[in-house]
């Protein structure tokens, strides 16, 4: 929800390439994750709309959708 803060977590399985880091964007948010770690990723949306996230190289992509 716009306006609301966001903790996303993600986990890392898999050691080679494309999971080395979570980039968003839209946020000028980019994070290394390590293989069997957790990341926690926090932040606020000003608005309502998709977030797309991708690994490094933008292969590896998903999205939040923030609703108003
Ligand atoms: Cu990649």
């Amino acid at each position: 929800m716009a306006g609301r803060p966001v903790r996303l977590t993600f986990f890392r399985k898999e050691n080679p390439g494309c999971g080395d880091e979570v980039h968003f964007p839209g946020l000028g948010i980019t994070r290394r994750l390590k293989t069997g770690e957790k990341t926690v990723i926090a932040f606020t949306p000003k608005k309502s709309g998709t977030l797309r996230f991708t690994c490094g190289m933008d292969m590896y992509d998903g999205q939040v959708v923030v609703v108003r």
